[in-house]
């Protein structure tokens, strides 16, 4: 991709405007939001702010699609849509991957795997889209009752960036299978790769209206899709503070919603863990993307016979990584935005503060701009169990380690933050695994794995302050779609 300097302002992508009706159109305000890449600081790109009377315009082109073209489609044509636009994303994927390294800051490396991922969603709703029926149930003599899962019809969804395509594949793809109409509010942050998708899907043949794009602040554009009267579903992933505001929307007018509010997710290591295969599993699941994941493996829990094993490879291996901009292809890349560099920096300042020991710290690339928004990655421990570090999600490559005794302590442990999302456990006693396994209030746990390439098909959401509602798998069709119950009385 071309590299604009800071003062010509133009456009590498997208066209400016709001995607509505299968087009560009110019944002009703006329205003924009700069776009700037992480690694450096600078502003390579403008993007449209959308505001209360686009989402206005999107959610009535939606609707409008419902009633027509796109609402008429059978199940089958909506999934060969999508099977269409995955391989279109897959024919893309070069540009695609630079679009979204340079919006974000990811290591390319990391931003094809992305894409790869968004393909992915795309072709498994697609293939899902046809496969999604009801059931019939044995009910009172002379009745015949059955049912049949239908759309929400117009579900709005609002998105972060920290894996804006992937998001985009996760929600859109499961709503449009589904068919829905859907309103797409990306995150201000970076929403490159939603906008370039949202066009990859037209082209695919998606008919006019069913998926609209508004990029925009979310306290605007956002807050206006959440409140909407015409929306009848909502999707959400990004912060609990926002989290909540979008669940007190959807309640004001009585419609659902799925939250997924990130988390800090516990990765076990028992006495009996293979530490070669836990170790590097560990490192990547607090560094991919910078930490900046919902399920970062963000504490890790050892048991006190292994803790100085562990520490001791802690300081072997964290040494190691370095942040670096998206081309050089580093173990990491920058933060998103200044203010994310500056909250990670923070933690580590109380941390630094309340004297908890820095077992070890990464590097920054020295050939890395002093204007991106870097941070070294960093392992504490061990950190208080009710300390900020314990207890909050950092969201930057920031890893906790703390200790237990046994496996009731270990379970205790696992349970004493707010969150539930996502857990590991590693032991080679699989009873012990299994039993510690299932009693993790969490809504994805693994064992002696983490993450697991993404896991596509593989249900995901959270228990507790993480959120409720799941995405990813079959489970998401069933979260866009309204079940109806049909009685036919017969002589
Ligand atoms: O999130 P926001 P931020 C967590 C993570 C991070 C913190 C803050 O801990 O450090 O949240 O990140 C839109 N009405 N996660 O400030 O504000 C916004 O435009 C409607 C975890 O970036 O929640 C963006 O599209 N929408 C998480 C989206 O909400 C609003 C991923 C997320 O932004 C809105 C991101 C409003 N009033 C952050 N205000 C995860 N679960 O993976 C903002 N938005």
């Amino acid at each position: 991709m071309n590299a604009p300097s800071r003062s010509d302002h133009q456009p590498v992508f997208p066209p400016d405007g709001v995607f509505i009706d299968n087009e560009w159109r110019s944002p009703a305000s006329g205003d924009r939001l700069d776009v700037i890449d992480p690694a450096t600081g600078q502003v390579f790109a403008r993007i449209a702010a959308g505001n209360a009377q686009d989402i206005d315009a999107a959610v009535a082109a939606a609707r409008r699609a419902l009633d027509g073209e796109w609402g008429r489609l059978t199940a089958t044509e909506r999934g060969r849509i999508l099977s269409r636009a995955s391989a279109l994303v897959q024919e893309a994927a070069d540009e695609l991957a630079a679009l979204e390294a340079r919006d974000t800051g990811k290591p390319i490396s990391q931003a094809r795997a992305d894409i790869t991922a968004t393909a992915r969603y795309l072709e498994f709703y697609g293939g899902a889209a046809d496969k999604v029926h009801g059931d019939t149930i044995p009910f009172l003599p002379g009745h015949f009752a059955l049912t049949e899962h239908v759309p929400h019809g117009v579900t709005g969804h609002i998105i972060p960036w920290n894996y804006p395509a992937q998001m985009f594949g996760r929600t859109i793809a499961a709503a449009l299978a589904m068919g829905n109409a859907c309103v797409l509010k990306p995150a201000e942050d970076a929403c490159l790769t939603p906008l370039r998708l949202t066009e990859i899907l037209r082209d695919a043949g998606l008919p006019a209206g069913a998926l609209n794009c508004v990029p925009g602040r979310g306290g605007e554009a956002g807050a206006a899709l959440a409140a909407h009267r015409g929306v009848d579903f909502l999707s959400f992933t990004g912060s609990p503070e926002v989290g909540a505001a979008i669940q007190t929307a959807a309640a004001q007018h009585h419609i659902g919603c799925t939250l997924e509010l990130g988390g800090k997710s516990p990765q076990i290591l028992f006495d009996d863990a293979d530490l070669d295969l836990a170790m590097p599993i560990v490192m990547k699941a607090i560094t991919q993307n910078a930490g900046q994941t919902c399920s970062a493996g963000a504490r890790l829990l050892v048991q006190d016979s292994i803790a100085a094993e562990v520490t001791r490879r802690l300081q072997q291996d964290f040494p190691k990584l370095t942040a670096g901009a998206q081309d050089a292809d580093r173990d990491l890349g920058p933060l998103i935005s200044l203010k994310q560099q500056g909250r990670v920096q923070r933690f580590c300042e109380i941390a630094d503060a309340d004297g908890i020991p820095l077992i070890a710290e990464g590097r920054i690339d020295p050939a890395a701009s002093p204007d991106g928004h870097f941070v070294a990655p960093r392992a504490y421990g061990p950190v208080p169990r009710d300390h900020a570090l314990a207890q909050q999600e950092v969201f930057g490559p920031v890893l906790s380690l703390m200790t237990f005794t046994d496996e009731a302590d270990a379970i205790a442990l696992a349970n004493a933050t707010d969150y539930g999302l996502v857990a590991g456990v590693w032991s080679q006693n699989g009873s012990r695994a299994i039993r510690v396994a299932r009693q993790i209030k969490v809504g994805q746990v693994f064992v002696n794995a983490y993450g697991a390439g993404g896991g596509i098909e593989l249900p995901f959401g959270g228990m507790k302050k993480s959120g409720h509602g799941r995405e990813k798998g079959f489970d998401a069709l069933y979260e866009f779609a309204a079940t109806r119950t049909m009685v036919i009385k017969h002589d």
